[in-house]
């Protein structure tokens, strides 16, 4: 891609984030995601770091500003008006019943999702012009508290086990359908959620592309029961059915670590908090170290409630490079597998690049949301790892097949990766951030 490529692919994405920017906070798109979700927002954060530090700051304090007592960072705050209809809405979450989330500015949802956070607070600092240093600093200082108390929420209510692996309460904590729920979610027999309507597929108009209506009776039907137990993590623990260690969001959380421990300097954080976020970073490689499986190359999840590994092939088991392991085993092991057929080295892709779902996998579908495509953030969270590993030359490409592929069509959501037909929301948000950050000089 020329200069000129890159700069006019970088005032497009700006015009996307602005045409999103609902004052204060971004729409994770125009239509479908009308509100402000919370990885996202991180994202999000570093696309308006490259456009004003200020304004990326405003984007995270306000998400925290919804921050439960538990220390929990909700997966959606409702901040657009009741002329952008989103279904669920508030009303179906009914967060008002539970005392952690009594006293916020705004409604929320009661699940969290992977707590990219930290690592978009360290871009954001990289990326401050030394003009503005007293004044970023001085706002990072004030929110940091807040993201120990995220990761602690996440280190303990999350994992009581103590096993460094995080706890997923719900597929919409990040990737909604990837197959890797399927079993969890057969198991549940009765899901009776009552009557509903979808408005995701009216928007996008394929229903092919999305969860289907089989997905969201379970979907439903787990936030009915959240509902019912007042999002109390301790009875959740004891009596829900779905919970599932994640290897993904285990390895950001450790990469969100070492992300804060980074940062502590700049913060000038005391002992006993660093202290802390060392012991949660040893604990989560350990936890990962031990769900590695070099037969097959990738980290496997496992089911809280059955105890099954939960063996297929998608991005979540490159949980190692996520979390920029220093083993140089399980680098070579993941490097060579990455590259394979399975994954980016498919001769049928369109891009090298990482696709939510294995085409070798039996569940794998082209055009079907995190059951096949290629999500931009996916691959950023890829490119970063790759980089701080000193694999240059294979981030560079990263970097190169990305911006080719979201240079076609308008900030797409998702990718069909034989064809990089663009699928979903168009104007996604945190694909124009990743844009920005990808075609930096
Ligand atoms: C439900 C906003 C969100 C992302 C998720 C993605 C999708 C929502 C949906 O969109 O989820 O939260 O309606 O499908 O799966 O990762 O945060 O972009």
């Amino acid at each position: 891609m020329t200069a000129d490529a890159h700069a006019l692919l970088h005032d497009r994405a700006a015009a996307v984030l602005h045409g999103n920017d609902a004052g204060g906070f971004t729409r994770a798109s125009p239509h479908l995601y009308p509100h402000q979700w919370s990885w996202d927002s991180a994202f999000i954060a570093i696309g308006w770091a490259h456009l004003d530090v200020g304004r990326a700051m405003t984007e995270l304090e306000g998400l925290f500003s919804a921050q439960w007592a538990t220390g929990m960072v909700p997966h959606i705050v409702f901040r657009a008006g009741p002329d952008k209809p989103y279904f669920p809405g508030p009303e179906w979450w009914d967060c008002g019943t539970a005392p952690a989330a009594a006293s916020l500015p705004f409604k929320t949802t009661g699940i969290c999702q992977p707590p990219v956070h930290a690592l978009s607070l360290l871009r954001i600092w990289q990326l401050t012009p030394q003009a503005r240093q007293p004044e970023i600093r001085e706002r990072i200082k004030a929110l940091y508290p807040r993201l120990v108390h995220w990761h602690r929420y996440l280190a303990t209510q999350r994992d009581p086990e103590k096993t460094g692996l995080v706890t997923t309460y719900h597929p919409w904590e990040g990737t909604d359908n990837s197959p890797r729920w399927d079993r969890a979610l057969e198991r549940i027999k009765v899901a009776d959620p009552g009557p509903y309507t979808r408005l995701d597929v009216t928007e996008i108009g394929d229903a092919s592309q999305r969860p289907t209506d089989w997905d969201y009776d379970r979907f439903l039907w787990l936030v009915e029961l959240l509902r019912k137990y007042r999002y109390d993590d301790a009875r959740i623990y004891r009596e829900y059915p779905f919970l599932i260690k994640d290897v993904f969001f285990s390895a950001i959380l450790v990469a969100a670590n070492a992300a804060l421990l980074s940062l502590a300097d700049v913060v000038g954080a005391d002992d006993a908090d660093r202290e802390q976020l060392a012991d949660w970073l040893d604990r989560g490689r350990a936890g990962l170290a031990r769900r590695f499986q070099a037969d097959w190359g990738l980290c496997v999840d496992y089911d809280v409630r059955t105890g099954e590994d939960i063996r297929l092939r998608t991005f979540a088991g490159f949980a190692p490079l996520f979390a920029r392991t220093a083993d140089p085993g399980q680098q070579a092991i993941q490097l060579r597998l990455l590259d394979s057929e399975d994954f980016c080295g498919n001769p049928r892709f369109r891009w090298r690049l990482q696709p939510s779902t294995s085409p070798a996998e039996p569940a794998f579908e082209s055009h079907n949301y995190w059951r096949g495509p290629v999500w931009p953030i996916i691959n950023w969270l890829l490119w970063q790892s790759l980089r701080q590993l000193g694999y240059a030359d294979r981030a560079e490409d990263v970097r190169r097949d990305s911006l080719g592929q979201i240079a076609i069509g308008d900030f797409a959501e998702y990718f069909e990766p034989f064809t990089g037909e663009p699928l979903g929301s168009p104007q996604q948000s945190w694909t124009a951030a990743v844009t920005l950050d990808f075609s930096a000089p």
